[in-house]
């Protein structure tokens, strides 16, 4: 491939500061004043005089930020988060949902406001809620350095402020995950989707962080610095760490950050505190800064381990669910930025005439490199690669560089002077003959780095679909007259771009020609889902439901649920439907649209009857980010005694998993606090929930644990896992729960079940009580687990006379779950306890009776059905046909059904 230069657009010159900004927008704000002057206003706007003046040895005519917004109001939609003390500006776009909040700027926008970014319109990245710090509690922040130190040290951000040499620099900070909807496109990753407005430039006020560590004197041995938020998470608070190294090297330029373009930081940005990490992703960047940790190992936070990292391309998303030593591998935790370009005018949708006077357009976008590496190049092809021509590059960065030694913004050194390194996007723009533009089919873009690093063409998908970097294009449409524009993609869900198109067209994004045909290519067409003709809603309902009154039903009495932002009440569901009863409990209070298109077509014919009302705007939202309608962890969340919450999800952290057999384990949960009580009454069952690792759709599933309803602090759920075959589909739950990584949260919610076990032979059965003498137990497999309970309950209080009959079915002696624990609850209590295995496919040896739980064995066990008085009642547990043959054998001898307990 060659360089052309194109008869109407010459080289550029070597780049000074000031002579290729670019033409148009963005506007870069500057200042000249007096340098001993050191206002904090953020008034100080006036636009440059004249940028082709060569610029002074030393001078002041910096980029100043744009003027922002006065912070006034909450949006609405805010207010029913967390996030409800935080106002925000309505024009960013939001990425997952209404909370939490990540959002980036429209692409133009974000360009049109120049070399810094207003913090009305730099982009968001929080992982949960964010802490609310108020006015008057900014100085009394408090954070410490500790870990491998000398002298640990204490401090508040007044003492930051009054002891330590302050320091103003430039700083982009780039999302690890921006551009990433392109990933998205072409094969669903982790991630949510960004656009290419996923970064932002602003003046970071604070200290080096060399200059605090030096005070603490990190000990021999010392090689990293983990930081702490005071963001509590799912998963703990949000951390990571960095080398030692970097942060005492005042070329990195690490800060610890109080004020983003002269103002107290913003509470999305890190009010009071953060740390800013220049030339590195967005996500080393900790804001909320609490603590300093030197240690020997990198951070063990679960955010250091399970986010920001670049896996190797060949490890999806369910592979990826169960490799810990991958993930921890430091080897794929991404630090420096790599070189990247996204070309913002054109902007997607835009239509540049052909007809009209202008001969040529200004093609124009952002770059940027890693690791304080400088932009060298910017390259231009109209013609898919074959040939390409220069662009002219701006780096208003240069302009600090110039300023006086000594100069002081916003109460901080500049301090560029002397450093070589870029902590900074840069612009780059191309006039382009229209005539060029209108012969070619797409333009795109790719950057160089100092290092000779340059874009690839082709994406390096990746499971957490980070740091994508391939060219940018922009295809270009030919119509009547006028050129129309198109970029990748459009941000989070919002349609629109030619990689959705080439893709729905059965073009194959990944065939190195931007899914274009290639000849001897086949190409597969996308099939269209049927619609789905059945109508779901009562045209005659007009009721309006808050989210409010929907989490009023959010128990086993009359719960409502939520298909596509209507509200239908299953009470009736429940009575005609025993067999999805957890499905319907499972849903109540909540949105169940993912769950529901399993549905089958009677059952979806049913549903106008069901249909209450439609959920207004705002709780739709609300709901279908998903985040409200499950607790949100808080740090001032008063400590609850018992876990368990009928009405509300509530996590708790995957801890262990033990490997009882080759398809049975027991999974660990850590409940909130060590005290804790899971709250679950004997007999009864709890909901799970997580998402499939790969679709992210929720599954819902009833278990009973098996630890002691009175044991503290954790939750033990004994799972037998159904793993996939060559000839069958495992269970969905069972394989997504065996893949979720240990640390990792699943949601519960409970108790639910008609039946207790009260003690000393009293049960209830949904509002009755009723007094047993005899328990039969009949079950399979892990329908043990709730059986279980209740003989424990049984033989543990030498009180309790009541007998049990234990008929255990199962394939081989392997397979016979809790055998260990049963035979021990019979000790001592071999006059209450009568416990029979039977094997459908036992070895030679076995004694023990042989075949399935069938009429014969049933016969010869249980017997006919004794008169009324005799106070048996039957618990059944299995696989599903195994409860119905059993059923069919009961009644034929004559049990009734008000005695037979299907669990
Ligand atoms: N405490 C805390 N710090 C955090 C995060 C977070 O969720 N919590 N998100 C990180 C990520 S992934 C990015 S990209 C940057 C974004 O910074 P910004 O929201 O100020 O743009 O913050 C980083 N620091
Ligand atoms: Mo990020």
């Amino acid at each position: 491939m060659e360089v052309v230069r194109s008869s109407s657009v010459a080289l550029p010159k070597p780049q000074t500061s000031v002579l290729a900004l670019p033409p148009t927008p963005p506007a870069t704000a500057s200042h000249s004043r007096d340098v001993s002057s050191d206002s904090d206003s953020d008034t100080e706007r006036e636009v440059r005089g004249s940028r082709n003046a060569p610029s002074p040895v030393k001078s002041t005519a910096y980029p100043l930020p744009p003027k922002s917004r006065p912070d006034t109001t909450v949006l609405p939609e805010d207010l029913k988060t967390p996030d409800r003390h935080v106002p925000r500006d309505s024009r960013l776009i939001r990425l997952t949902g209404i909370h939490p909040f990540n959002t980036e700027a429209p692409l133009s926008e974000l360009y049109n406001e120049g070399f810094l970014t207003s913090k009305d319109l730099h982009f968001v990245r929080n992982h949960g809620h964010v802490p609310n710090v108020e006015d008057d509690e900014v100085l009394n922040w408090e954070f410490s350095i500790e870990g491998m130190v000398e002298q640990p040290i204490k401090l508040t951000l007044a003492d930051l402020l009054k002891d330590f040499d302050q320091v103003t620099y430039p700083i982009t900070l780039v999302c690890a995950g921006n551009r990433r909807k392109e990933q998205n496109v072409v094969r669903k990753t982790k991630g949510f989707s960004w656009g290419a407005a996923g970064l932002s430039t602003a003046l970071w006020t604070g200290v080096v962080i060399g200059d605090l560590l030096k005070r603490a004197i990190p000990k021999r041995g010392a090689r990293y610095v983990c930081f702490e938020g005071a963001d509590k998470l799912p998963n703990g608070y949000y951390g990571t760490s960095v080398k030692l190294n970097w942060a005492m090297d005042p070329n990195r330029g690490i800060l610890v950050a109080h004020k983003m373009n002269g103002e107290t930081l913003h509470p999305d940005h890190g009010k009071p505190l953060r740390v800013v990490v220049p030339g590195q992703i967005g996500g080393r960047s900790v804001k909320w800064l609490k603590k300093i940790t030197v240690t020997a190992a990198p951070s063990d936070n679960w955010y250091h381990i399970y986010d920001n990292r670049v896996l190797p391309t060949m490890v999806d998303p369910e592979m990826s669910a169960n490799l810990p030593e991958t993930w921890k591998d430091e080897r794929y935790a991404i630090y420096d930025l790599n070189t990247n370009s996204a070309t913002c005018y054109p902007e997607h949708g835009e239509k540049v005439s052909t007809a009209g006077a202008a001969n040529s357009y200004a093609v124009r976008g952002y770059a940027y490199a890693g690791g304080g590496k400088r932009v060298t190049r910017v390259e231009i092809t109209l013609n898919k690669g074959k040939t390409w021509l220069l662009a002219n590059i701006a780096y208003p960065e240069d302009e600090y560089r110039q300023a006086p030694d000594d100069d002081t913004l916003y109460g901080g050194r500049l301090d560029v002077s002397w450093r070589e390194s870029c902590f900074c996007w840069c612009f780059w723009h191309l006039d382009i003959p229209i005539d060029s533009l209108a012969q070619a089919d797409d333009i795109m873009v790719r950057a160089m780095d100092e290092s000779m690093m340059v874009q690839p063409r082709d994406m390096y998908w990746s499971v957490l679909g980070m740091l994508n970097n391939p060219w940018f294009r922009v295809v270009i449409h030919k119509e009547a007259h006028e050129l129309r524009f198109e970029h990748p993609t459009q941000p989070a869900l919002m349609p629109g771009g030619w990689m959705e198109r080439v893709k729905k067209a059965g073009g194959n994004l990944s065939n190195g020609f931007w899914g274009e045909s290639v000849k001897g290519e086949e190409t597969t067409a996308t099939e269209q889902e049927p619609a789905i003709e059945i109508c779901l809603v009562n045209k005659e309902v007009k009721r309006i439901i808050t989210i409010e009154e929907l989490r009023q039903h959010g128990g086993e009495t009359e719960p409502w649920f939520v298909i596509n932002g209507e509200v239908y009440d299953g009470t009736q569901y429940l009575e005609g439907h025993p067999g999805g009863a957890t499905s319907i409990f499972g849903a109540a209070g909540q949105d169940a649209s993912e769950e529901f298109f399993g549905y089958s077509e009677n059952a979806k014919a049913m549903m106008p009857d069901y249909h209450i009302g439609t959920l207004d705007e705002v709780s739709r939202a609300i709901l279908s980010s998903g985040e409200v309608a499950s607790t949100d962890a808080t740090d001032n969340e008063e400590a609850r005694p018992i876990f368990l919450q009928s009405k509300l999800w509530t996590k708790a952290i995957l801890s262990a998993k033990t490997r009882l057999s080759s398809d049975t384990k027991i999974f660990t949960f850590d409940l909130e606090h060590p005290s804790q009580t899971a709250g679950l009454p004997v007999g009864k069952h709890l909901m799970m929930r997580l998402r499939d690792p790969v679709t992210r759709e929720a599954i819902i599933r009833s278990y009973t644990p098996i630890s002691d309803i009175n044991g503290q602090g954790k939750l033990h759920v004994l799972v037998k896992i159904y793993y996939d075959t060559p000839e069958c589909k495992g269970g969905r739950m069972t394989q997504a729960l065996d893949s979720i990584p240990i640390g990792h949260f699943v949601d519960f919610k409970g108790p639910t079940g008609r039946f207790e076990y009260l003690g000393r032979g009293m049960c209830s059965i949904g509002a009755t009580q009723r007094k047993v003498k005899r328990f039969i137990m009949i079950c399979g497999g892990s329908g043990i687990t709730p059986i279980f309970q209740v003989l424990r309950a049984v033989m543990k209080d030498s009180e309790d006379p009541t007998r049990c009959l234990v008929l255990d079915g199962n394939r081989t002696e392997e397979d016979i779950l809790l055998r260990a624990e049963i035979d021990d609850l019979k000790t001592g209590n071999e006059h209450k306890l009568t416990l029979l295995h039977t094997l459908s496919q036992p070895e030679a040896s076995w004694t023990g009776p042989r075949g399935r739980i069938d009429a014969r064995l049933l016969e010869k066990e249980v017997g006919p059905y004794a008169e009324p008085g005799s106070d048996d009642l039957v618990l059944i547990c299995g696989p599903a046909p195994m409860e119905k043959s059993v059923h069919a054998i009961l009644g034929k001898l004559g049990w009734k059904d008000e005695d037979l307990m299907f669990f």
